[in-house]
């Protein structure tokens, strides 16, 4: 037994991550990540690309690194409320964790300077945005296993954990992998026969068991794409205005998830109570006010409107209508061009007519032109 690594086990947990295991660095095989970028699955995230061989390449990260201690924070608050409300995806549904996780992981390093004589270059911590493939190495740790979802999924908090990652020169003892006599599978170790999760898929985004084609997913249309949503996508984004968990909530999994502690996030439930009507009328001042601090404000308000018309396109709600055609005229092209396809399936071709002889986008004009069979 590693004293030295469940003393640090013991003290992280009590920042408040909710488990913490450890594993020892080496290179990635290649085939975790160069194939799906290969195929470009990655869309527009070419940063992605541009990082590649420092997420295959831990030594690239820090050098002479030996361990990564890879922490997970649930956020599993229980079945939501906001039926009948445009939905957004659960961890949108708190402060930016990448703001709120940030202390704890500068904390979390502090303990590693105490316990093993560490100095601060000799060790580096991520949550999300670091050059570092955090699921597999979750994985490797043992904090579960991937899903076919692509997920990591833990046995104890099922596809609600949020990931983080020290990676540090210090050496401990490695925790074990989850494994299964009968299967040696990297990706869909316990999920048996089930395919649920690529079934469900609104987009039909998984090219393969715990492949997601990015491009595919309502996840990166709604969050990463910064311009036009492909009109094909658009049907199956349904009333999701930001992110999408359709794949996460149906794993049976989910049925072993403990309410997460949420030491490190701070819940913003208002967000899920938001009427679609009230966000198509959302004015620049009341936009900082709503999503001030959470992940939404990256979106800014022109994506979040974007995202808006898709849901209202979808919704069949006449109602809307106004509302719709008064983003029409948004000063936003890319606000403009949503607006346009969500009042043609709101029935608003005649209200359109006027805006589309002052209109001059050529992206714009597309939507006027396209055909919506
Ligand atoms: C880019 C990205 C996205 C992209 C692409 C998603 C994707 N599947 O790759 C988009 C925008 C679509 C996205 C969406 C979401 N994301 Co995201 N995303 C990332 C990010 C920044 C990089 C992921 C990456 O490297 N992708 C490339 C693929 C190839 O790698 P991967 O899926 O991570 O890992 C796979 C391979 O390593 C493979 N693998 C492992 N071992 C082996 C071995 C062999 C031999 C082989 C062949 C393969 C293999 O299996 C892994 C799982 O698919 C990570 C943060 C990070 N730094 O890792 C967060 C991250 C993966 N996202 C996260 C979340 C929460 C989401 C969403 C749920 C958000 C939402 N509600 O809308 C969705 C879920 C979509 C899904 N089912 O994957 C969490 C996942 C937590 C968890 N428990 O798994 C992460 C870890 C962020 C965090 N720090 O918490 N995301
Ligand atoms: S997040 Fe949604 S769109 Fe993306 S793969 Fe999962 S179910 Fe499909
Ligand atoms: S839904 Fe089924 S196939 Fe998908 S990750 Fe969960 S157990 Fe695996």
């Amino acid at each position: 037994m590693d004293a030295r690594r469940e003393e640090v086990r013991r003290r992280l947990e009590a920042l408040g991550f909710d488990d913490v295991r450890f594993t020892a660095l080496a290179a990635q095989p290649p085939e975790t990540l160069r194939p799906w970028l290969a195929a470009g699955m990655h869309g527009d995230m070419a940063w992605m690309e541009r990082t590649a061989d420092k997420r295959l390449d831990p030594g690239l990260v820090l050098e002479g690194a030996k361990s990564a201690i890879m922490l997970g924070v649930s956020y599993w608050g229980g079945q939501q409320a906001g039926a009948g409300k445009p939905v957004w995806a659960r961890y949108a549904q708190h402060e930016d964790y990448h703001d709120t996780i940030k202390p704890a992981l500068v904390a979390a390093g502090k303990v590693i300077e105490e316990v093993c004589g560490a100095v601060a270059g000799e060790y580096r911590y991520y949550v999300d945005t670091g050059p570092v493939l955090e699921r597999s190495w979750a994985a490797r740790a043992g904090l579960g296993f991937v899903g076919k979802n692509a997920m990591l999924i833990s046995r104890r908090h099922g596809n609600w954990l949020l990931l983080a990652a020290i990676l540090t020169r210090a050496e401990f003892e490695p925790d074990e992998p989850i494994r299964k006599k009968t299967s040696d599978a990297t990706v869909g170790l316990l999920c048996g026969k089930c395919t649920r999760c690529m079934d469900a898929c609104p987009t039909d985004a998984f090219a393969a068991a715990g492949t997601v084609d990015a491009r595919r997913c309502v996840s990166y249309q709604t969050i990463e794409n910064k311009g036009i949503i492909p009109r094909e996508l658009r049907a199956g984004i349904g009333a999701r205005i930001y992110g999408c968990d359709v794949c996460l909530e149906v794993c049976p999994w989910n049925r072993f998830a403990q309410e997460g502690r949420r030491m490190l996030l701070t819940v913003r439930g208002e967000i899920a109570e938001l009427e679609l009507r009230e966000i198509l009328a959302l004015t620049p001042e009341r936009y900082a006010e709503v999503f001030r601090r959470t992940p939404i404000k990256r979106l800014k308000l022109t994506g979040l409107l974007r995202n808006a018309c898709v849901v209202a396109g979808n919704s069949g709600d006449t109602t809307l209508l106004p509302e719709v055609l008064r983003l029409a005229a948004h000063d936003s092209a890319l606000v403009r061009a949503h607006a346009v396809w969500a009042a043609k399936k709101l029935g608003g071709e005649t209200a359109l007519a006027a805006q589309r002889a002052t209109e001059t986008d050529a992206a714009v004009l597309a939507e006027y032109a396209a055909d919506l069979s």
